[in-house]
């Protein structure tokens, strides 16, 4: 069960609740029926919001995640344990990706209940919020590239952080002004800074990652919020919205 930062804030004890039956539920069933491997997916946002930058795979457990998104978090953070009592008990390679802000086609473009580039794309000329925080954007294809690459090739029980690197973390304001030059936008962009900010940053380093596959490219962030938005406006009677 997921969401943006609003739906988050309003409905922390299902996203505990429902990602806590789901946890269970999927890695038992996977152990009863011997499947070989289990890739699950936590996010960069559940990581301590009191915590030094760059984040990294060591840092899941050492402290309270936003107060935002505590019950998603905090159940995202049991899917890492369970990996790792699996292991011990019954040798079970189950590992999890640790995936940044996803976007991208067939996305949930909600604007009260999705994340902020599709909720962008949708209402175009209202951001948010004051602009200032910073996030990274990781691209839907890249993420099942490399999630691909974590099947078949990545037998860590430990998580790894699926990001693009520290130096391609953007504004809130530079993605919608990104969003406003690929759907040529030509209205007033107006920031409601009523609406709440969440977490100002959360930094992760794709350094294991980079370890790994030095050689991997993800696309540059423009063409891929130029895909979303063509997908989006030709999609429009189809998507999720
Ligand atoms: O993607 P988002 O909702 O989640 O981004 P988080 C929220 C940030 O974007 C805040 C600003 O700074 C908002 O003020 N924003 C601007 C908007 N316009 C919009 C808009 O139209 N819609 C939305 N949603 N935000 C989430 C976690 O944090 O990250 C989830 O709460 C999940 O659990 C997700 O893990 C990846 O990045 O703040």
């Amino acid at each position: 069960m997921v969401g943006g930062l609003f739906k988050n804030m309003r409905q922390n004890l299902d996203f505990w609740r429902n990602n806590m039956y789901i946890n269970d539920n999927v890695l038992q069933a996977a152990h009863d029926f011997d499947v070989l491997k289990v890739v699950s997916c936590l996010s960069t946002c559940i990581f301590p919001d009191k915590i030094t930058y760059p984040i990294d795979e060591t840092m899941i457990h050492s402290g309270p995640p936003h107060d935002s998104n505590f019950g998603y978090s905090y159940a995202k953070r049991m899917i890492d344990v369970h990996n790792r009592a699996y292991f011990t008990q019954y040798g079970r390679r189950y590992t999890a990706v640790i995936p940044t802000n996803v976007f991208g086609p067939h996305d949930n473009f909600n604007i009260e209940d999705g994340h902020v580039l599709p909720g962008l794309i949708h209402k175009t000329y209202i951001v948010w919020g004051s602009g200032r925080p910073l996030r990274q954007f990781i691209y839907s294809l890249d993420l099942a590239r490399l999630f691909l690459w974590v099947l078949r090739e990545y037998n860590e029980v430990d998580p790894i952080i699926l990001s693009v690197g520290e130096e391609d973390e953007v504004s809130i304001k530079e993605a919608a002004d990104a969003v406003v030059k690929a759907l040529n936008f030509r209205g007033e962009v107006v920031y409601d800074t009523n609406k709440s900010d969440g977490q100002f940053k959360k930094t992760a380093s794709n350094a294991k990652l980079r370890k790994y596959r030095p050689d991997f490219t993800f696309t540059p962030f423009h063409k891929a919020i130029k895909e979303t938005c063509d997908w989006f406006v030709a999609n429009y009677d189809v998507a999720r919205k």
